[in-house]
């Protein structure tokens, strides 16, 4: 089988970022906007009206994340790359400075031994496309294509490890469902086309790289765990596992949308949307499958007790019919998120996910916002709450493995606090703190507790 992950004898350990999240310099170099770079200028889109201009700054200079990640001795960092940085205008005009960028990164981790893992789309659209339809055109699939065979010709022999696309359940349900994310449409049952496309996209660019040479073409997957409260909640329950889960995997594993899909997303049963071909192409496209989990959905019937406003929540039940009477429940403890703590959840869903679709699997993004609140004499914070929630996670992904499931690695999102998309930077999730006066670094505990579980545990 093809694919350049470690054989899995052991847990492969890592960090995880994003483009918009990060890199700041919005119009450096050529960059045309993204969708990201509209959306938050959007009164009301963003919770404390930021946006990510600034981030972190790590572009023009990667250097400092560079270092940050080789003083967690981990394996890979996994990073994406910014689509108008490459190809501003979503066309066939390659930008070479944006492309240095990721060649810079990209050698100066190889340099220092670190394996770097290239996620193609972290939900930067460029502007243009959007413009022109999104995802909710066929095109945008075909553009997607262009676009990773650009990056790939220019990096592909030094990248081995590609991920197409990171979570489409939230391009195409938060970004044209409920309207929480960029770029803010709210068209109904219609996102599902945007679900169609983006699993086109995915299969195009793993098709036509892999033509290329490539040899580990995966994709990043939500997958989320769906719990019925009561006997009520089961079809809402269903439902919600259509769109997080099978409308993804179905395509993937299967080569088929099923027939529970297509109940709660009937516009999939269009030909004019589904060719003959798409998922013919899509099917068994991916090398391997990243997972990321945070929390499971719990549904249950809406009392008043029961209300929860993150973006995994009214957003999806939102999208399509007959749910209205239903809601998340996560139940506590919950993270700052308000996402509920659930550890046995990553441990089934593992399993369930192997036997599934019986790819290597990587949990390419798992962790927790917290308040960081107690401040250590040396200025640096002592985040007990998200030790606690990744050593727990950490035993979840230890079990699955126990019990047969192929999991080769564990990624924690993430490196340092960033735009936390319509959160902005009120959510905080990095391992290393940014201050947002002067950006200035500070690893937290939960740093240090990684750098060593690596050491002890080896990379
Ligand atoms: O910050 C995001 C990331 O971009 C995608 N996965 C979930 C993270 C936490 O919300």
């Amino acid at each position: 089988m093809r694919h350049a992950l470690p054989d899995g004898s052991r847990l492969a350990f890592g960090v995880a970022t994003a483009s918009y999240q990060i890199e700041g310099a919005p119009h450096a170099d050529g960059k045309a906007p993204s969708i990201w770079d509209t959306f938050t200028q959007r009164p009301g889109a963003v919770d404390d009206g930021s946006d990510g201009s600034v981030a972190c700054a790590s572009y023009p200079d990667p250097g400092p994340d560079i270092e940050l990640v080789t003083g967690l001795g981990v394996r890979w960092y996994r990073f994406s790359l910014s689509w108008p940085r490459i190809v501003p205008d979503g066309g066939s005009e390659v930008n070479k400075l944006g492309l240095d960028y990721y060649e810079r990164l990209v050698d100066g981790l190889l340099e220092r031994g670190v394996t770097p893992m290239a996620t193609l789309y972290h939900w930067d659209l460029p502007q243009s496309l959007e413009d022109l339809g999104g995802w909710l055109v066929r095109d945008t699939a075909e553009r997607f294509a262009d676009y990773a065979v650009a990056v790939h010709d220019r990096l592909g022999d030094r990248v081995r490890l590609w991920a197409t696309l990171n979570e489409p359940w939230c391009s195409a349900y938060l970004g044209y469902g409920s309207g929480r994310h960029a770029p803010g449409k709210q068209v109904g049952g219609e996102a599902h086309r945007a679900a169609h496309h983006l699993m086109l996209g995915h299969g195009l660019a793993a098709a036509r790289m892999h033509e290329g040479g490539a040899e580990s073409v995966g994709i990043v997957l939500n997958l989320t765990p769906v719990l019925a409260e009561t006997e009520a909640a089961a079809d809402a329950a269903d439902g919600v596992d259509a769109i997080r889960n099978r409308v993804w995997l179905g395509p993937l594993v299967d080569g088929e949308y099923d027939a529970g899909t297509l109940r709660v997303a009937p516009v999939l049963a269009d030909p004019e949307l589904v060719r003959p071909g798409d998922l013919d192409l899509v099917h068994g496209s991916a090398d391997w499958l990243g997972v990321n989990y945070y929390t499971p959905a719990r549904v249950a019937q809406a009392t008043e007790e029961l209300v929860s406003d993150d973006t995994g929540g009214d957003g999806d039940l939102a999208a399509f019919p007959g749910v209205e009477d239903f809601r998340f429940a996560p139940r506590h403890p919950r993270t700052d998120m308000d996402w509920e703590v659930d550890a046995d959840s990553l441990e089934r869903l593992l399993v369930d996910t192997h036997h599934r679709t019986g790819l290597p699997l990587v949990v390419t993004e798992n962790g927790a916002a917290y308040v960081d609140k107690t401040v250590l004499p040396d200025g640096s914070i002592d985040d007990a709450d998200r030790i606690d929630y990744l050593e727990s996670h950490l035993a979840a992904i230890d079990a699955a493995r126990d019990a047969g499931a192929d999991v080769r690695g564990w990624l924690v999102w993430t490196l340092m606090d960033n735009f936390e998309w319509s959160h902005g930077y009120t959510k905080t999730f990095g391992l290393v703190s940014v201050d947002r006066d002067d950006l200035r670094r500070t690893p937290k505990r939960s740093y240090h507790w990684f750098a060593d579980l690596v050491r002890r545990r080896g990379r």
